[in-house]
């Protein structure tokens, strides 16, 4: 038969074990067999139900997304399902694990679905640029209904078997054997006799759709599409099982896959989708990771607290200590108040807030984390006060302890450097709030043991991060790309663009939001601190905080908020700020364009992107879409920096550069060799091995 599928009889019903690991994806070398198979079983009278499940850890997980952008090989899934159709004994798909994409959409082309208790159905194709191109926005609607099928196809968020079930998307609930439970009940349905109805000729679902709600709420996540085109594309298609008979809307649907599967967008996010995953993989082969059982946290401030909160939510028992019992218990306190706002919110049941919350142990005393297996300090920035913890470490700390910093851009060498035990010694750069942020750069410092770095790979993924592994430098991968992307910033101000202006064209790229009014939601007197710890001046910003314009925690910032709101107002006083500040300079304000200020933010970025490459600090091109991704809200649909810069042209961005550069004589524009290499060959070369 086949590696990837075999075929057992138990009496009538015929069991079709899917087995093409590691996630059952529908690659070329399974649809192959599987279409056969299902031609057998259709014609073989001796067989009264078919039974599809899958081995190993999952039902199938999708089509296999590799074979994307290359030339599709018959069969392809809209021809199994429509082979599954076709087959009049019943037919019943057994799900465990996640049931995604194609998978899905496998199991819609059987007449019924049963799941085990812990299954979780869904179609994240929109999380790739995509809709389901096999049939999915035409079948979910016709069991679940158009407005539920349009919300989970638009999220891409995977249900529940239980909410499944309750939706009708899934006919029975079993725990324990889920073969033999499967079945038993397509013997039950052989026994009782069909027709069996497929649920391409279902409309149960599809009766009371009421389109006005179904066009207002795509309307609303149309606008939350932020430039993305298949969020648009999958509610057309939903809308399209509504209005249309069967056969149109799926054609329909397959025109629309055609289009977004060739487009840059879906590549962007296909390329994220694998670059996420190589991230995680570091050259630490048979390296025995160590056992982290209790997590010691320094510091119950924003960043303590928050990464206190993201180990506890993974699950981990944490002593956070603090320098005071005043200071411990504020941190507490807003632990507290964080958990209860997303009770609030719905997202946390209270049951779950009690039980994260026990996981706290609060202390003054070091002593308390001696039986901590990993312990990170997020005290304040400055390197002496790393160092006189890290020397109250030394004393307290169990041996095969890992000591991690959170620090933004100090010297892990030299913070290591200063312990008896460098080897144990990495950096954990988290991202503020550190509870809700995924992303997570892990700063292997020269002597840091192979085995603690995978260790804290692996524990980041258990946590729920995405974790990149950067090299140390001012900033790593993410600070440092920001800075140089910053660099022009006040000079643009100067030379007469607005901060309006400025964010305008970054949230027109897909930028959840621009540089300023961002830097308003953090703070400006983040900026100003870490620009005075270092002896430099930004005049417009340093006279905002001057004047306490710290941002919205101020109410005003560059821009105005007024009465509390998150809303920022353009303040005619800033921009007179600015323009004495230029006069002052003898700078006359002129037109600037959009395209001038890409070109002096976002080429730096790529500029200074490639320089880390070169210098090793970030292992791979796509590690460092994944921090800007995931760190600093990069549009999705441009792919982060690096991707993007293959689709804007690198030979193009040396040229604006060396204008730039002849004009400004900055080193941000200096076009990086490794640039050059990019617009000859179109790949970045890796750089060493981080
Ligand atoms: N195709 C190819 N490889 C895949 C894959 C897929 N669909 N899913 C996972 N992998 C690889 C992954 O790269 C990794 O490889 C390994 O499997 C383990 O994955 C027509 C068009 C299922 C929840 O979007 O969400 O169907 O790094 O590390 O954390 O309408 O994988 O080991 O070499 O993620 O346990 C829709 C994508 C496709 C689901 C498991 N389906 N996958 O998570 O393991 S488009 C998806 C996942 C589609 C149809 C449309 C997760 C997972 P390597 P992993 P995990």
């Amino acid at each position: 038969m086949s590696d990837f599928l075999r075929i057992n009889r138990d009496g009538g019903v015929a069991i079709v074990t899917i087995d093409n690991p590691p996630v059952n994806a529908l690659s070329f070398h399974l649809r192959e067999p599987l279409m056969q198979a299902l031609v057998e079983l259709r014609d073989d009278a001796s067989v009264a139900a078919v039974v599809i499940v899958c081995a190993g850890r999952t039902f199938v997980a999708g089509a296999d997304i590799t074979e994307f952008g290359k030339p599709v090989q018959q069969p392809d899934l809209r021809a199994i399902v429509a082979t599954l159709e076709s087959i009049t004994k019943s037919t019943v798909a057994a799900i465990h694990g996640t049931a995604l994409g194609g998978g899905l959409e496998l199991a819609l082309g059987c007449h019924f679905r049963v799941a085990d208790t812990g299954a979780k159905l869904g179609l994240p194709e929109v999380k790739l640029g995509l809709l389901p191109g096999g049939g999915g926005t035409v079948r979910l609607p016709r069991l679940v209904g158009a407005l539920k099928a349009l919300k989970m196809i638009v999220s891409g968020a995977p249900i529940s078997a239980t909410e499944a079930h309750a939706a009708g998307l899934v006919d029975a609930v079993f725990e324990g054997d889920l073969t033999t439970h499967a079945v038993n009940f397509a013997r039950e349905l052989a026994r009782k006799g069909g027709p069996f109805t497929p649920v391409r000729d279902r409309d149960d679902g599809l009766k009371e759709t009421d389109l006005a709600a179904l066009d207002a709420e795509a309307a609303d996540l149309a606008r939350k599409a932020r430039g993305l085109d298949a969020p648009i594309a999958c509610a057309l298609s939903v809308r399209n099982a509504v209005t249309l008979p069967f056969d149109p809307a799926l054609a329909a649907e397959r025109a629309l896959f055609v289009k977004l599967v060739g487009s840059d967008q879906s590549r962007a996010q296909r390329h994220l989708f694998f670059a996420e995953r190589e991230a995680a993989k570091i050259s630490a082969k048979d390296v025995v990771k160590r056992r982290i059982a209790r997590i010691g946290v320094i510091g119950a401030g924003t960043m303590g607290g928050g990464i206190a909160m993201a180990f506890a939510n993974g699950g981990y028992p944490v002593t956070l200590l603090e320098t005071s019992h005043e200071a411990l218990q504020r941190g507490l306190a807003t632990i507290d108040k964080n958990y209860s706002v997303s009770v609030t919110r719905g997202s946390l049941t209270e049951d779950a807030k009690r039980q994260r919350l026990a996981q706290f142990t609060g202390s003054t005393d070091y002593a308390d984390l001696a039986d901590c297996d990993l312990i990170v300090e997020a005290v304040f920035e400055d390197m002496a006060v790393k160092k006189e913890v890290f020397g109250k470490l030394e004393a307290v700390a169990k041996p095969g302890a890992i000591l991690a910093t959170n620090t933004s851009y100090l010297d892990i060498d030299e913070i290591a450097a200063s312990t008896s035990r460098p080897q144990d010694v990495v950096g954990l750069h988290f991202f503020s709030p550190a509870n809700v942020m995924k992303l997570l750069e892990i700063v292997r410092a020269q002597r840091t043991a192979p085995d603690a770095l995978a260790t804290v790979v692996d524990l980041a993924r258990r946590i729920g991060k995405v974790a990149v592994v950067v090299g140390v430098c001012h900033g790593f991968v993410g600070n440092r790309m920001l800075a140089a992307r910053g660099s022009e910033s006040e000079a643009l101000l100067l030379e007469g663009a607005t901060p309006r202006q400025i964010d305008q064209v970054f949230t027109d790229f897909g930028w959840p939001m621009g540089p300023f009014q961002m830097g308003d939601l953090a703070g400006l007197d983040i900026g100003w601190r870490n620009r005075k710890a270092q002896g430099l001046t930004a005049v417009i910003a340093d006279t905002l905080c001057e004047q306490g314009r710290f941002g919205q925690k101020t109410g005003k910032g560059f821009y105005l908020y007024e009465n509390g709101s998150r809303t920022p107002v353009p303040d005619p006083q800033v921009e007179a700020l600015i323009r004495a500040e230029a006069d002052e300079k003898g700078i006359a304000p002129r037109a600037i364009s959009a395209e001038e200020i890409i070109e002096r933010t976002l080429y730096p970025l790529i500029n200074e992107g490639a320089k880390i490459l070169e210098e090793g600090i970030a292992a791979r091109a796509s590690d460092i879409d994944i921090v800007w991704v995931n760190g600093y809200g990069f549009p999705v649909g441009k792919g982060g920096p690096m991707f993007w810069a293959g689709l804007e042209g690198a030979g193009k961005i040396i040229e604006r550069l060396e204008y730039w550069h002849q004009r400004t004589g900055k080193d941000v524009f200096k076009p990086a060799p490794l640039l050059k290499t990019m617009a000859e060959t179109g790949s970045w070369e890796a750089g060493a091995t981080v």
